[in-house]
């Protein structure tokens, strides 16, 4: 059993927290890991608000556990996707890729708890000043869109920086990963990658087995010279849209290449010309396991670790 302030803070057994992922992390994943004692969290990503509350419905009606719902800050649906979550009485509200400042007072009047997710001490700050119950601190090793810090040196800083549990995010896959956080001051551990590659993950075969055969260096980012520089594991789509932005090609050419791409791997299996969203954890994923197996082995690896740990202080 790993005890952390995490565990009553959002009422789960294991501070083991599943990243919404848009288009990946559905009622299926979601529920799964609320079932194994974790945290699940829908990913929003830019969906409909209608989707979003069918997901929300599906999940109540197969775990009565609590969940989340991401919403990532450039929905077009913001406030209607932050009513939804209000009137479905979420439990937790996750954000992602900006500041949801402005709209924590409303989420948490209603009673929902609200994390987001920061990259950098300045913004955990500001955000923990505006009432966030928890902040995930992810580093660079994440997939999709990410920051610029990694996560050994980001964790301890954020930790430092605010008293509210810090989840560490981005490079983590399995026990080792757990330990490391908590040694590092983390509450907990949010986790993307290692539950795509799962049996209850909607995603297509191909795409997890496209993390499962990944090595250390099977990732790359692209999207800097927009701004927004997204990891993903390298394949002809990454590499072209890479090239394009070394070229004279507009933002909006290249923006909209890159449109639809990521629900083309995870719906169509698109390994070719879609974007396969993963972190640098993919090489450490070995195998396609239920939920339950990745959350209980992580958990006892992590146990036994710490345990050990103890003969080595002399
Ligand atoms: O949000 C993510 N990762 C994501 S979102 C996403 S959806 C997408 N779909 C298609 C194309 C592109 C994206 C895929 N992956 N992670 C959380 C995260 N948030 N990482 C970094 C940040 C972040 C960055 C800047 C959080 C706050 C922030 O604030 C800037 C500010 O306003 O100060």
């Amino acid at each position: 059993m790993i005890k952390t302030a995490l565990n009553e803070l959002l009422g789960i057994e294991h501070p083991v927290i599943q990243g919404g992922m848009a288009w990946v992390s559905t009622a299926e994943l979601v529920a799964a890991v609320s079932e194994a004692g974790g945290l699940g969290i829908l990913g929003g990503g830019n969906a409909p608000p209608d989707y979003v509350r069918d997901q929300i419905r599906q999940t109540k009606a197969m775990t009565s556990k609590p969940f989340g719902v991401n919403i990532p800050l450039f929905t077009p649906y913001l406030d209607e996707i932050l009513n939804i979550c209000i009137e479905e009485r979420v439990a937790v509200v996750a954000t992602g890729a900006g500041s949801p400042g402005t709209f924590i007072p409303q989420l948490k009047e209603a009673g929902l708890k609200v994390m987001p997710v920061v990259s950098s001490v300045a913004l955990a700050k500001r955000l923990e000043r505006m009432g966030a119950d928890a902040l995930v601190a992810e580093g660079m090793e994440s997939g999709g869109h990410i920051g610029d810090v990694g996560t050994l040196p980001l964790v301890p800083q954020v930790v430092d920086a605010v008293k509210v549990p810090v989840i560490a995010a981005g490079g983590i896959a399995d026990g080792r990963g757990l330990a490391a956080a908590l040694a590092l001051g983390a509450a907990g551990i949010q986790m993307g990658t290692r539950f795509i590659a799962t049996t209850e993950c909607i995603a297509h075969q191909n795409y997890k087995e496209k993390i499962v055969k990944a090595r250390d260096r099977a990732t790359m980012t692209s999207g800097h010279s927009l701004g927004h520089p997204i990891r993903a594991i390298r394949n002809p789509m990454a590499r072209k849209f890479e090239k394009m932005e070394r070229t004279d090609v507009s933002e909006e050419e290249i923006i909209e290449f890159g449109t639809g791409r990521l629900r083309l791997a995870v719906e169509e299996g698109d390994v070719v010309n879609g974007s396969l969203m993963a972190g640098q954890s993919s090489g450490l994923v070995r195998d396609i396991v239920t939920v339950k197996e990745v959350i209980e082995r992580m958990v006892a690896e992590a146990e036994q670790i710490i345990a050990g740990l103890q003969g080595v202080v002399a």
